[in-house]
């Protein structure tokens, strides 16, 4: 007898910026993705580590190349015009809800229009009609990284408080428009990666401040009443509607067995997971936040209503992407925020990404047992690099047996009493990555042939996983 619950949401995840292409069609705004640029010489391991931060003169700079192929997101997999099709074959997997975002550039070009583009609302309605037609429940991201890049230019993205009315702008739009067929929202793609992510997830430039760490911090304050905002107008119009808050988890393990490193590592979870969530689900800043600010001279400028509605407009359920775990030490601690290691215990993928199926079990335990609400795991996968035979297979063993390892490690953590309701293995499609912009770094069951410089048919082939995980969903977990 599977562990899962009966109504199990077995499902899959993008996001609308790595899959959609047609950046410039249906009206859509130019958005932070349209500026990713593809390194063609990158160094794929640790690639995660490396600075994100944009400055002025290098967007100008990107601005400048018109070579579409050297901004692989511009084009993403064509799904803008392929879902009916690529939704069917997410059907055909047995797929019980589906994951993606509305890119707000789709609906308000430049972030501060004063009214909706109607041809990205159809657009949604169809693709949201689509996955409710398969009888798929839609979960929809609102900011999976794509802010609208006059939001940047204008404003340096969230750094200004006018971009939360903005958001909420965005938001109340697709609530009404859609609560009827959409239960549950993602307000924010991991809201915590703002060292990895910075300029994907806070749209500011870092010449344009003078305390960037300090101003990453007022950005996210800004995030915050913002989710709240949003919370409190999705319940005046359909209380059904369920609000996650979503974080990147990359729990880190102590390197050693001393006092000082198990406590500083402690501390590091604390600042760059849990003050997310502690946040958004209880409701107010934590004392170690508030003291972190203190130490560090901060100045984080909150008003006496951003608070209230901090406290009032909590989160429904938490929602966590896991791909690895970490290392960190009282020195690695001391040293910067950021300086964490990979576990010489551990196998890693070919992007160093460390593989710990045991490390999903606890993290799931260690979130429940902190908030006692509904949990979704909403990416988790492998990246790889897939070999497309001359039959068009891909015998991705590596992939089942990654992914194996996570649901049952998974299945113990809801046998331990965590309440999980849904599972969303990342890219069930191959889509663009996200940190290095290739092709090449495949998590999906169905391979999709455009090669790293857009190159390719574009045809679609289901992997060997794709009947394997066929299989999970069809039994409710077992993996075999
Ligand atoms: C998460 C993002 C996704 C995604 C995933 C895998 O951080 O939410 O958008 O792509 O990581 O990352 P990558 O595509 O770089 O392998």
């Amino acid at each position: 007898m599977s562990a899962f619950k009966e109504n199990f949401l077995w499902g899959g995840a993008v996001a609308a910026n790595q899959c959609e292409g047609a950046w410039k069609e249906g009206g859509k705004g130019i958005s932070v993705p349209d500026v990713d640029w593809h390194n063609p010489n990158l160094n794929r391991a640790g690639k995660r580590d490396e600075d994100s931060e944009m400055t002025s003169a290098r967007l100008e700079e990107l601005l400048q190349i018109q070579d579409d192929d050297q901004f692989p997101k511009r084009k993403g997999i064509d799904f803008y015009h392929t879902y009916k099709e690529d939704l069917k074959l997410m059907h055909e997997l047995g797929l019980k809800c589906f994951r993606t975002s509305i890119n707000w550039a789709r609906i308000f070009p430049n972030g501060d229009d004063a009214e909706p583009n109607e041809e990205g609302l159809k657009f949604y309605d169809d693709l949201i009609d689509t996955i409710v037609g398969y009888g798929m429940e839609p979960i929809i991201t609102l900011f999976h990284y794509e802010l609208p890049l006059n939001l940047v230019t204008k404003y340096n993205g969230w750094q200004d408080r006018r971009v939360i009315n903005f958001f909420t702008r965005f938001c109340k739009v697709c609530f009404e428009r859609y609560h009827s067929k959409v239960k549950y929202w993602i307000l924010i793609n991991q809201i915590n990666l703002i060292y990895v992510e910075a300029f994907n997830s806070l749209g500011m430039l870092c010449d344009k401040v003078e305390n960037l760490e300090e101003a990453k911090y007022q950005c996210i304050h800004h995030q915050f009443v913002a989710c709240s905002k949003a919370t409190a107008v999705a319940r005046e119009i359909d209380p059904n509607m369920q609000m996650g808050v979503m974080i990147s988890d990359h729990n880190c393990y102590a390197e050693t067995a001393k006092p000082e490193d198990v406590f500083y590592t402690y501390q590091k979870n604390q600042m760059s997971q849990m003050f997310y969530t502690d946040v958004r689900i209880r409701g107010e800043y934590p004392g170690y936040a508030l003291r972190f600010f203190k130490d560090n001279n901060f100045n984080i400028e909150m008003t006496d209503e951003d608070l209230e509605l901090i406290k009032n407009h909590t989160a429904d359920f938490m929602a966590f992407s896991y791909y690895y775990s970490r290392l960190n030490s009282y020195e690695k601690n001391n040293k910067g925020l950021n300086d964490i290691s990979k576990n010489p215990l551990l196998k890693a993928s070919i992007w160093g990404w460390s593989i710990d199926p045991l490390g999903l079990r606890n993290s799931l335990n260690l979130y429940y047992d902190r908030y006692l609400i509904p949990m979704m795991i909403a990416e988790n996968g492998l990246g790889a690099l897939d070999e497309l035979t001359e039959n068009n297979e891909v015998h991705d063993e590596y992939r089942v047996d990654y992914l194996r390892e996570h649901i049952k490690a998974m299945e113990e953590a809801v046998k331990d009493g965590v309440d999980l309701f849904a599972y969303c293995p990342w890219g069930p499609f191959d889509i663009v990555s996200c940190t290095t912009n290739e092709m090449s770094k495949r998590y999906g069951f169905v391979y999709v042939d455009i090669n790293d410089d857009g190159t390719g048919t574009g045809n679609r082939y289901k992997k060997d996983s794709f009947k394997w995980y066929q299989n999970v969903i069809a039994t409710n977990g077992d993996v075999l």
